[in-house]
């Protein structure tokens, strides 16, 4: 059986996973075209210059929600029919006790990471349900499972990412449309000297002393998800270093 040949629009190209995804989805899925997105310009023309295959980029704000709207509406023919929508750009923003983080942080964070995805997936999906196929893959993270002491937002709004992409799929259900929440443990990318304000020593501490991931090892992960036949869905997938394990429990002894 010939396969239908894929559109995928990729959310936060510009760096780390995204950048690793349309690289890899550009080498290695046959007569594949790319919708790729960030704020960041020249990263885009750059990528797009780099890539042998059709790139439309879109250099948007995601949290900006009537944009995101509009380069829906006006995407040129030829790349209008999305196939697979990776719901990735997203970020932290300190690792503070909540009650030391800034509004700033939290707000940011719940715009990028729950309200860019929920509104991508709004303007998307009805395509996807009119064509009868798609596949919607969303960046959750271990953050979102696990608890750890400054995750508070981030792990929040990851924890959305879980329960919505199953939520998701449950409204989907007969639409032949598959929904994924990939969920990541630490990854070096720049992730951390975001997370740290651009502070490259403390985001590099981050990934010292244990055997990496890479966002190559995502980007891998994912493109084994888009290769599945459309009859298997994977709900949810956890992937960590083998180096990293949980946080345990702690205690607070001082009042005993
Ligand atoms: P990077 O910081 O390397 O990449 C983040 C991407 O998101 C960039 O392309 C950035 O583009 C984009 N982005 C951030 N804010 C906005 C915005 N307001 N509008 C549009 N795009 C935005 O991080 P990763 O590649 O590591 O992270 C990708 C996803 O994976 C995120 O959702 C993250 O939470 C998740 N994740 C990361 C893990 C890790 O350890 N690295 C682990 C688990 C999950 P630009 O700045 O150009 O706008
Ligand atoms: C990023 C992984 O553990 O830094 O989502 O929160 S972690």
């Amino acid at each position: 059986m010939t396969k239908q040949s894929q559109t995928i629009l990729i959310t936060g190209a510009t760096s780390g996973f995204g950048e690793a995804m349309a690289r890899l989805f550009a080498a290695e899925i046959p007569d594949v075209k790319l919708i790729l997105t960030g704020r960041r310009a020249a990263r885009l023309d750059a990528l797009k210059a780099e890539l042998n295959v059709p790139v439309h980029i879109w250099v948007q704000d995601i949290t900006n929600i009537n944009q995101i709207k509009s380069d829906v509406a006006e995407l040129p023919d030829e790349f209008k029919n999305i196939t697979c929508l990776v719901n990735n750009a997203g970020l932290a923003l300190g690792a503070d006790s909540f009650q030391n983080m800034n509004d700033g942080d939290i707000d940011k964070m719940i715009d990028v990471n729950i309200k860019g995805m929920v509104h991508m997936t709004r303007e998307v999906l009805p395509g996807m349900i009119e064509r009868g196929q798609g596949y919607v893959i969303n960046l959750g993270s271990v953050a979102g499972n696990y608890i750890y002491p400054g995750g508070n937002i981030y792990a929040g709004t990851k924890a959305f990412v879980n329960h919505f992409s199953k939520a998701l799929r449950a409204d989907v259900k007969g639409k032949n449309i598959r929904v994924t929440s990939v969920e990541p443990g630490a990854v070096e990318t720049e992730f951390s000297v975001v997370r740290f304000k651009g502070d490259k020593e403390k985001a590099d501490s981050v990934y010292e002393g244990y055997r990496k991931l890479t966002a190559d090892h995502i980007a891998k992960t994912i493109l084994w998800l888009i290769n599945q036949p459309q009859e298997m869905n994977v709900n949810q997938i956890e992937i960590m270093p083998t180096d990293q394990s949980f946080a345990g429990f702690s205690f607070d002894k001082k009042l005993a």
